[in-house]
């Protein structure tokens, strides 16, 4: 299978000057449907899979996928109704130690999510919540720091797929579990900011159940003639909706079982 295409090669290089432009220089644009109006998801995961060429073009790495939109709290934050993926790079990675830079995004916002990291290849279109459990090696708690390029953080499906999902940075915490050592439905998320609770949630949040996310990713991917490789770092999406955060703010997400992920954001 592959991307069906109505706007033009041209066109979705253009689109992508557009969003790398503004992932870059950490500047706000109209969304894109607004000049291509009959813009399609497919279009959108175009213009994605040329940022991706791009940038491991420049010498970033691929350090993984996200599975985004997959929660109702997210779907209704956003009015966006139909899941979506981005790519990692490890560009994006931050660490819990070092305060991880506002002034390099437009209008960040946090968000908890459960991570997978797999053990065998999982491959579409058929991939099932099975397949991707029998693939993990491990799960591990993560923050995902979420930066739409678009103004007011709005925007539709094509749009925010060609803006690759908001990924910006992503922070993950020590603990690494097995699967089969917790029920990953019953994952209970808080999330602090500055002391106060700001959101909390549960894993089965998210499809009801987390590794359904990453059963969607592959087959999304199977799409676009890919595959997501032993050993891949995956995130399922955001439990709770998302939370704005401004430099000076300390987030700490608690996550049931897996523990914690601290991180905090200067200018
Ligand atoms: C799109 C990205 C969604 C998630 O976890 O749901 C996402 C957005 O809300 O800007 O990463
Ligand atoms: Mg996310």
């Amino acid at each position: 299978m592959a991307l069906e295409l109505t706007i033009k090669p041209d066109d979705i290089r253009l689109l992508c000057d557009r969003v790398e432009a503004a992932q870059e220089g950490a500047y706000a644009i109209h969304k894109l449907t607004d000049d291509y109006p009959s813009m399609t998801i497919d279009d959108g995961y175009a213009v994605q899979a040329e940022l991706r060429q791009r940038y491991l073009a420049k010498g970033h790495q691929l350090a993984g996928w996200k599975a985004g939109l997959t929660s109702r709290a997210k779907m209704e934050q956003m009015g966006v109704h139909v899941p979506s993926i981005g790519f990692l790079t490890d560009k994006m990675a931050r660490t819990e130690s070092i305060g991880i830079k506002t002034s390099e995004m437009v209008h960040p916002r946090v968000e908890c999510e459960v991570a997978f990291v797999t053990k065998k290849d999982l491959q579409g279109p058929d991939c099932t919540l099975q397949d991707v459990l029998d693939a993990t090696d491990y799960v591990l708690p993560a923050v995902e720091i979420i930066d739409s390029r678009f103004s007011g953080f709005k925007f539709d499906l094509a749009s925010v797929v060609a803006d690759n999902g908001s990924s910006a940075r992503y922070v993950t915490g020590k603990v690494r579990l097995n699967p089969r050592d917790l029920d990953l439905t019953k994952v209970g998320v808080v999330m602090k900011k500055n002391g106060e609770v700001v959101a909390s949630g549960e894993s089965s949040a998210v499809l009801g159940h987390p590794a359904e996310a990453i059963a969607m990713l592959v087959n999304i991917l199977a799409e676009q003639d890919e595959m997501l490789p032993a050993g891949s770092f995956v995130m399922s999406g955001g439990i709770t909706e998302a939370i704005p955060v401004q430099a000076g703010d300390a987030i700490t997400a608690e996550f049931q079982i897996l523990g914690q992920v601290s991180m905090t954001f200067v200018a």
